[in-house]
């Protein structure tokens, strides 16, 4: 099969009347700046990336250097672009307006520039995550309040792996699609079409260090995995935590799997871990696009109404079935139907 750039898969999109031209230029911008954070965490510490920056960001976590590099990358890509009118970012408090002197264009683009920031310096896979979404008319300054839309209305998300090979996958509504960097030409090349996530599985990613603080569904359908088939679910149960969100998702994507980072004791009062506009939306419309399901345990993701820029909820995504039972569990605790 005649190999397929993201270009050609982008003009095929453009005629299909899945995207429009200003969408597809702005998916090539933001895709040309993670070859270069590629680069970056590829250099290591021969680059002197490695190691903290000495600053905060607005979650009030260290930031570590790639983090900063990474996120001045996506900005100066997308300032001269001429496709965005802000963008958002989780190393920033409030949404970078488009400089002035540069075109403006019709998108919001919220990302996390590099997410995974704890295995950065242990040579660990690590990602970008990013959501596209339609700026409201007449917003010539968006405020945080403009990127406050729920994820069914995303026109595109995607992640980049920064592992053994670089690979983007991306989705624009018409199914979830992977393209691997071709590091001689420095093309992404399509290398699979309209993935489907297995419903069933036999593995789950949690982090179990945190287990006593878990509410009792999830104690409970933890519980029924762990006892595998001598318990109720008569079957054994894998379990994975690479701790970068990016890599325990594209696992799924790749062979299925079920995804926890659910709400307990220790975060109940942040509402989570996870970032819901740059982290859980964009990874929920891929993993949904790919036939996966994504729910905070009680509600679908995509159709929350955000609260904040950098809100945070618990995360369940995967393999149907297994989504579907743990949010079935929670539910029933709480006396709602379903
Ligand atoms: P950031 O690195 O972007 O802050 O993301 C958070 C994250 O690292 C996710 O990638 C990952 O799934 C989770 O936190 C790991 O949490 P923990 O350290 O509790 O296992």
């Amino acid at each position: 099969m005649k190999p397929v750039s993201l270009i050609q898969f982008l003009i095929e999109e453009r005629r299909a009347g899945h995207i429009n031209a200003e969408l597809s230029l702005l998916i090539e911008v933001v895709a040309r700046a993670c070859k270069r954070i590629a680069v970056a965490t590829g250099k290591g510490a021969l680059g002197g990336v490695l190691g903290a920056a000495g600053t905060d960001n607005v979650q009030g976590e260290a930031q570590k250097k790639l983090d900063v590099i990474s996120n001045e990358i996506l900005l100066e890509a997308n300032a001269w672009g001429g496709h965005l009118a802000a963008c958002a970012s989780e190393e920033m408090e409030d949404p970078q307006p488009i400089p002035d002197g540069y075109p403006k264009g019709n998108h919001l683009l919220l990302f996390d520039p590099l997410d995974g920031s704890s295995n950065i310096d242990v040579n660990i896979s690590v990602g970008t995550i990013f959501s596209v979404l339609r700026c409201p008319d007449g917003a010539t300054e968006p405020r945080a309040a403009h990127f406050l839309q729920p994820g069914t209305t995303q026109l595109a998300a995607g992640y980049v792996v920064y592992g053994p090979s670089t690979l983007l996958v991306l989705t624009f509504g018409h199914g979830t699609h992977e393209f691997t960097l071709d590091r001689e030409i420095g093309s992404f090349i399509l290398s699979r079409r309209d993935i489907r996530i297995p419903e069933e599985t036999g593995e789950f990613a949690i982090n179990m260090s945190n287990q006593r603080h878990w509410e009792a569904p999830m104690q409970r359908y933890i519980g029924e995995l762990l006892a595998g088939r001598d318990g109720p679910r008569g079957r054994d149960f894998n379990m994975r935590w690479v701790a970068s969100m990016v890599a325990d998702v594209h696992r799924i994507v790749t062979r299925g799997g079920v995804f926890f980072y659910p709400l307990d004791a220790k975060i109940r009062d942040k509402g989570g871990k996870l970032r819901l506009m740059y982290e859980a939306n964009p990874m929920a419309f891929i993993v949904e696009q790919a036939g996966g399901a994504a729910t905070t345990g009680r509600e679908r993701i995509m159709e929350l109404q955000p609260t904040g820029l950098h809100q945070r909820v618990p995360v369940f995504l995967g393999s149907k079935q297994e989504v579907e039972l743990a949010t079935h569990y929670h539910r029933e605790a709480d006396g709602a139907q379903g």
